[in-house]
């Protein structure tokens, strides 16, 4: 196998783990968070800033690539790290996540599905094979199985049958998979119904995944269901493959998914709120273009070590924003990243301490969501 999960610390008191995800680009430290690089891009930041706030590996997207500027393109480039010039991880989502987003444009059936291409409106089809091979084109270290993510609510009989056709998608990405020299990760659905996670849980970790996602969750319902659901799915899952919360990013999320055993997330909350202004900051976020930070000669968060608050106030980063100066959207954007980077590394560093727990219990209390 090409991925390797290696266990480092568990907490006593709860399901917390710290450990190494060896890839083909490097080994990294686990609980990780991937910024979103959806066009090949982390929005507004440059590889070499990526690294310099210790990003190890960003997540990626088949659909938009696929359909733009087109996978075999990129293969051309010599795979996607060297296209976009990122030596590290690139995990790849499968697509099936972002065309069942469509809603009424598009078609599924037991091959595949059928949508209409969103810069051209041409026809186009992802199916587990099409995915796979697009996949291995762009040559991300881990691929993920073409799954159908359930929406929030979903009756029984759907979700049912929709989780029943992802672990049969499970097994055409596994027979799909060709290449030797990269991984591929498994996804686990079944809405909010725990026989029906519990029945994919064990499907899906019996076939030769590299690791195991936990798809489905973060889709609108309340935090308390996706906990339950989560704690309840996770007791199902193999202790030595990695384990991957999908789509999931905000710091109260993160500490408690760690705390059910999750190791990697991804989420393009960090990129997309310091679009609208908003700075992560451990006591909740701050609205930069609000009045009160003025004449505010603080940096964003007392005590980040980031770019942007070694160097800027956020008198300043307001002013940005207030003049709809584009270097606004990168200073918080490094930020933000940065935070979440620290945060952890910090809360992994507590796992192996053994104090996780005390983490835990601080972060949350100071937290405002
Ligand atoms: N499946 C895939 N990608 C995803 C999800 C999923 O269920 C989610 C759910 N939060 C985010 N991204 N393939
Ligand atoms: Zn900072």
């Amino acid at each position: 196998m090409v991925i390797n999960y290696e266990l480092i610390a568990e907490d006593k008191k709860t399901g917390a783990r710290a450990g190494l995800l060896h890839t083909p680009h490097g080994t990294f430290k686990t609980p990780m968070f991937m910024p979103v690089g959806t066009q090949a891009t982390v929005k507004t930041v440059t590889p070499e800033e990526l690294e310099d706030m210790g990003a190890q590996i960003i997540l990626s997207n088949t659909y938009h690539l696929f359909l733009r500027p087109g996978t075999d393109l990129i293969r051309e480039a010599g795979g996607l790290h060297s296209f976009m010039n990122w030596p590290k991880g690139i995990l790849t989502d499968s697509g099936g996540f972002q065309v069942f987003s469509l809603g009424a444009m598009r078609k599924i059936t037991e091959e595949g599905v059928h949508f209409r291409s969103f810069p051209d409106g041409s026809k186009q089809f992802l199916s587990p094979e099409v995915s796979i091979h697009a996949q291995e084109d762009l040559g991300s270290d881990i691929a993920m199985a073409f799954d159908e993510c359930i929406p929030y609510p979903a009756d029984y009989k759907y979700a049912d049958q929709s989780t029943a056709r992802t672990t049969r998608w499970a097994e055409r990405c596994i027979k799909a998979h060709t290449r030797e020299d990269r991984g591929m990760f498994g996804i686990v659905q079944g809405g909010m119904y725990k026989d029906l996670r519990k029945r994919s849980a064990l499907e899906i970790s019996s076939m030769p995944f590299d690791g195991i996602a936990i798809g489905g969750l973060s889709v609108g319902e309340p935090h308390d269901i996706m906990y339950d659901i989560l704690e309840y799915t996770t007791q199902w899952l193999p202790t030595n493959k990695a384990r991957y919360l999908m789509g999931v990013g905000t710091p109260d999320c993160l500490v408690e998914g760690v705390a059910r055993g999750i190791d990697m997330f991804d989420c393009v909350f960090p990129t997309r709120v310091a679009r609208n202004g908003m700075a992560m900051v451990h006591s909740g976020r701050m609205n930069m273009k609000n009045k009160k930070y003025e004449r505010d000669w603080a940096p964003l968060e007392e005590g980040c070590h980031c770019y942007t608050c070694t160097h800027y106030s956020r008198a300043y980063i307001r002013h940005l924003y207030k003049s709809e100066e584009l270097l606004a959207f990168r200073l918080v954007t490094i930020h933000n990243l940065y935070f979440l980077l620290q945060f952890m590394r910090d809360m992994r560093q507590s796992i192996i301490d053994g104090n996780f727990s005390e983490f835990r219990e601080n972060f949350m209390s100071g937290y405002k969501r």
